[in-house]
């Protein structure tokens, strides 16, 4: 058994809750130091997870720890300068989504990890969700065919404000939030995008940003896909954090339908995905996919090779949300190169 990667955790709040049970399960990693310049959320997620050495400054702790890797799990506006120090410590680093604030930032995070010879990877985990993945990997093995349509569908009336009260404040929301990870979905599954068309609109009057996006995709390989997004949905069943998918190829269509059940031509699959020790509903489905996507991480180093959503590669979904907000605020339809 190899010696596990000596990791740290910067962000100690909502979300890096998860990714630190996750490297709980994942023998190939240990955490020994955590970082959040908020004292108490800190003291309280090192006592949480038993882990001793705490810092509320980002440098102090590259400077005194010796780390294989970091997990920057703090909000966009933190990542530039994190994965920035990071690069400088000569660290592999994996940094939430959304990876950077606009593309010259992220561009230059990119070259900053790739300076230091190191791996870069997003934490971009809704491709890794274990009923996504299946799609993903249906659409990989040729068996629908060409693919020629594909439509991947998030609509919710779920509150997510109450456990991350940011979204509520921000000028954009749901495109650079949610939309984000369904657009990667839509790359996973039918490939990069040529050109992009989007509509938005802010239905909840109490929040700043828009909660409702249409996108029309053009992929370079000739599938058009609808990315549609939705926080102001009122349905029943409820179907959050759920991804819905069709997609029809020249050998045949599927369709992921509310509560993971995917039908292919007669064949119907049960793709309920597990609730992990410390996952709850409806969150399970996500929690799930972070064990995944750090799991995949650790594979990648091993093996010298870079993840699927490495930083090079998260460019181009980060240039999906620029082109929607573009397409959105010119009402016009935007090329991906103009980005
Ligand atoms: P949060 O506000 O609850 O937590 C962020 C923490 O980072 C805070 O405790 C804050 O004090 C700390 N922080 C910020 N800047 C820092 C710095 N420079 N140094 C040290 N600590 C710093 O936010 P959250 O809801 O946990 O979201 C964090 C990120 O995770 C966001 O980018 C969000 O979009 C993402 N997220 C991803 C998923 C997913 O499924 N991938 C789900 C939810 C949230
Ligand atoms: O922040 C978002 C994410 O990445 O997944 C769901 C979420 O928590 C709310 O939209």
């Amino acid at each position: 058994m190899p010696e596990p990667l000596i990791g740290a955790v910067i962000g100690c709040g909502f979300f890096a809750q998860n990714q630190l049970h996750a490297w709980s399960d994942l023998a190939g990693a240990q955490i020994v130091a955590l970082c959040d310049r908020e004292p108490v959320r800190l003291a309280e997620t090192a006592a949480r997870f038993g882990i001793a050495r705490t810092y509320t400054d980002a440098g102090e702790m590259f400077a005194a720890e010796n780390l294989d890797f970091v997990d920057i799990a703090t909000t966009v506006a933190s990542h530039r300068p994190l994965v920035e120090i990071a690069a400088q410590a000569g660290v592999h680093v994996i940094c939430q989504k959304p990876f950077a604030a606009n593309m010259t930032d992220a561009r230059a995070m990119v070259a900053a990890v790739d300076a230091a010879g190191k791996t870069l990877m997003v934490h971009e985990n809704f491709r890794w969700q274990s009923a996504v993945r299946r799609v993903i990997e249906i659409v990989r093995s040729g068996a629908l065919g060409e693919v020629f349509f594909g439509r991947v569908s998030f609509r919710s009336g779920f509150d997510v404000f109450s456990g991350q009260p940011y979204l509520a404040e921000g000028e954009r929301f749901i495109i650079e939030d949610l939309g984000i990870h369904i657009l990667d979905i839509a790359r996973a599954l039918f490939g990069d995008v040529v050109r992009l068309t989007a509509t938005t609109k802010r239905i909840n009057p109490a929040i700043k940003g828009e909660d409702v996006a249409t996108m029309l995709l053009t992929h370079g390989g000739g599938a058009t896909s609808v990315v549609d997004c939705s926080y102001a949905t009122k349905r029943s069943p409820e179907t959050f954090p759920e991804s819905l998918i069709e997609i029809d190829g020249t050998l045949g269509s599927l369709r992921l339908d509310a509560g993971y059940r995917l039908q292919m031509g007669n064949r119907v699959e049960n793709l309920t995905p597990p609730v992990l020790a410390w996952a709850s509903k409806p969150w399970h489905n996500i929690q799930e996919s972070v064990l995944h996507i750090q799991r995949h991480f650790l594979d990648c180093i091993a093996a010298g090779v870079q993840p699927e959503t490495s930083g090079s590669d998260n460019l181009q979904t980060l240039a999906l949300v620029e082109a929607a907000y573009l397409s959105a605020a010119e009402g016009r339809s935007v090329a991906l190169a103009e980005l």
